[in-house]
Parts: C-alpha cells; structure tokens; sequence
C-alpha cells in the first residue's frame, strides 16, 4: 500500500506543568480549548500530517507530564525524537526560569536535536511577566527561534508547529546531503564508519 507521507517525524514538548503543553497540542491536532485544567499523567500523543513545501509530513507529537512525580521514564520519552518544544508561560517567571533545566535534560538525552523555545499563554497582556525582549535574549545566545503563542486565542501555534517542523525537515536534507558526499568520498576498505550524530534521531 502507498504511504499517506514523505516524511515521518517525532516531535516531544517538555516544560513545567501548566505552561499549556497538552493545549498547544490539542489546538494543534484538534483545534479545540478548554479553560479546565487536567494535568497529563505519563506521556500521551496525537498525529497530525501536515503539508509543508509540497511535501506531507506526518507529525507524531509526544505530550509529556510537566509534574515530577510522573516523568520517571523521561530517557524512553526522546529516543527517536526530531525536535523538541520547550515551553514556559509568558505569565509565570518561574516557569522561564526552568527552561535552562529543560534545555539541560534534552542535553542528557540527544547529542544533536532540533529546539525550539514557546513562551505561551500570550493572551493576557496585565499578567505578562516574561517580556519578549528578555526571552528572544536568552533565546539568540542558545541559538533557539522563539515563539510567543496562545493555544487559547489560537495565535501562532500553527506558525510555531511549521517552524520546528522546517527545521527538522532542513537537518534531514542537510545529513543526506553528507551522506552522500561522505559515498562519494570514500575509499572501500578504507572509509571509516559513520558515526552516529545522534542519539534521538
Ligand atoms: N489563558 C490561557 N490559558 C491557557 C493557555 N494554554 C493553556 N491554558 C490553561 O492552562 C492550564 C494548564 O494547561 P495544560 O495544557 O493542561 O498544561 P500542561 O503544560 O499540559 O500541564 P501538565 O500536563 O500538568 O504538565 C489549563 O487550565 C489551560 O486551560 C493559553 O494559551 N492561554
Ligand atoms: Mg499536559
């Protein structure tokens, strides 16, 4: 049977509970909201295929557990992941904050792995606390594209899905390009193995 995709790929959102990572997904996949908050137990996934460039991606998005006491398998959570989404709530310091750990985990986990920071919940403008300038700051000196989102009012997440998605798309055709340049190269017999890049993907 033909494939529904050209390409598949496997996207994690990770950061502290409550930021809406479950409503970026349910926005994303569904296009619904809801204002009730039920925290993810364990991990969950939704599948959205995409067209991007003329291509359809099939997304496998993996929704984690921002609560401790749930994220005990964490290493299982990345193998095979393409890109990660890390987000905080534009309204809660605390959660920016800890999106150095966040970044640090996916270190411990992949050796090379597209990122890409989402500050959400940008829809109320008294409650604002993390200010754009300081988050695009810190997200130019770890090299990471910076969203502002609200899966509430629906702005920017499909832009923000499209964006890591293009990344990963980009990476894809960047190692078959050196795959094949690396073919070309070397000598049988000779040629030294390919070593792996990366743990995830
Ligand atoms: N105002 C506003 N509220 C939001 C937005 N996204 C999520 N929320 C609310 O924030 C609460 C938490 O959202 P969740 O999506 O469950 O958060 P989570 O990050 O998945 O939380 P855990 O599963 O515990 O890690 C819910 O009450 C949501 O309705 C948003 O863009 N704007
Ligand atoms: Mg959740």
């Amino acid at each position: 049977m033909a494939r529904d995709y050209d390409h598949l790929f496997k996207l994690l959102i990770i950061g502290d509970s409550g930021v809406g990572k479950s409503s970026l997904l349910l926005r994303f996949a569904d296009n619904t909201f809801s204002g009730n908050y039920i925290t993810t137990i364990g991990v969950d996934f939704k599948i959205r295929t995409i067209l991007l460039n003329g291509e359809r991606v099939k997304l496998q998005i993996w929704d984690t557990a921002g609560q401790e006491r749930f994220r005990t398998i964490t290493s299982t959570y990345y193998r095979g992941t393409h890109g990660v989404i890390v987000v905080y709530d534009v309204s809660s310091g605390e959660s920016f904050a800890n999106v150095k750990r966040w970044l640090h985990e996916i270190e411990q986990n992949c050796d090379v792995v597209n990122r890409i920071l989402v500050g959400n919940k940008d829809d109320m403008p008294d409650r604002k606390v993390v200010l754009t300038e300081d988050a695009q700051r810190f997200a130019s000196q770890m090299g990471i594209q910076l969203f502002e989102t609200s899966a509430k009012d629906n702005k920017n997440v499909e832009e923000m899905f499209n964006a890591i998605t293009q990344q990963v798309l980009l990476t894809k055709k960047e190692q078959k390009e050196q795959a094949s340049n690396a073919n070309d190269t070397i000598t049988v017999g000779k040629g030294r193995k390919p070593t792996k890049k990366s743990k995830c993907c």
